[in-house]
């Protein structure tokens, strides 16, 4: 598909550009970061994190669940999105309305309108936990955005580009930092580097990430 049909549009203030269609929205989830956490315990009440298995038979470092319709998996049969918990299989704990607000207004402060995520994956990081570098194309549209949420230790984002060779720009994201992926930059590759231990007064040595996604 070519991403250039999805020109981006001009991010309102407070956004800091990290690449043509990106967008870092330093400390925006601050105000919700306790309300956040306290969502975090139960939801994990009712779909815990867990370590999953990638297609290669490696366990992933970061722990994962999921809320809303959809929840991204992965087991030796590869990475899909999924209606059902594979672990109780029960559905996927329903999205609070608080998580698709925050979603939808931070996608808008960046310029994308009307964005109504289906799908939230939570990763929770430990010191030495790490994500290499991948794209993320199991969703069906890629012409909506991504909307990613970090609390707790802070961490430091690898932004490459469409090859996996490519040099990867590395930016810190703290706790609250809201970061939004569209257009051209959606497909581009991306990942964590190893967490250093640096525990914070809300979540010690963790680090949460959520990722919005319209993946169904
Ligand atoms: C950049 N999570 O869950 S933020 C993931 O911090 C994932 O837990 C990381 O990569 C984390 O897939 C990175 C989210 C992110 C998500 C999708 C992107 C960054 C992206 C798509 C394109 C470019
Ligand atoms: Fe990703």
């Amino acid at each position: 598909m070519n991403l250039d049909l999805f020109p981006c549009e001009s991010p309102t203030a407070h956004s800091e550009a990290i690449g043509p269609c990106a967008y870092v929205l330093r400390g925006f989830a601050l105000p919700n970061a306790e309300v956040l956490v306290a969502a975090i315990g139960e939801l994990e009440r009712r779909a815990p994190f867990r370590h999953m298995t990638t297609p290669g038979g490696f366990a992933m470092s970061a722990a994962l669940t999921n809320c809303g319709r959809l929840g991204w998996t992965t087991d030796r049969r590869g990475y899909r999105y999924t209606t059902n918990d594979p672990e109780t299989g029960l559905p996927w704990p329903a999205m609070p309305e608080m998580f698709t607000r925050l979603a939808h207004d931070a996608a808008t402060q960046a310029g994308f309108a009307d964005f109504t995520p289906d799908a939230c994956l939570i990763n929770r990081y430990e010191s030495g936990a790490r994500m290499s570098l991948h794209q993320d194309k199991n969703e069906r549209d890629f012409a909506a955005p991504i909307v990613s949420v970090s609390l707790g230790m802070p961490a430091i984002f690898l932004f490459g580009g469409h090859a996996r060779s490519d040099k990867a720009a590395r930016i810190p994201l703290l706790h609250g930092d809201v970061v939004v992926w569209g257009g051209e930059d959606r497909l581009r590759y991306h990942g964590v580097l190893p967490l250093k231990d640096k525990p914070h007064p809300l979540l010690g040595s963790r680090r949460i990430n959520f990722t919005f996604r319209k993946a169904g």
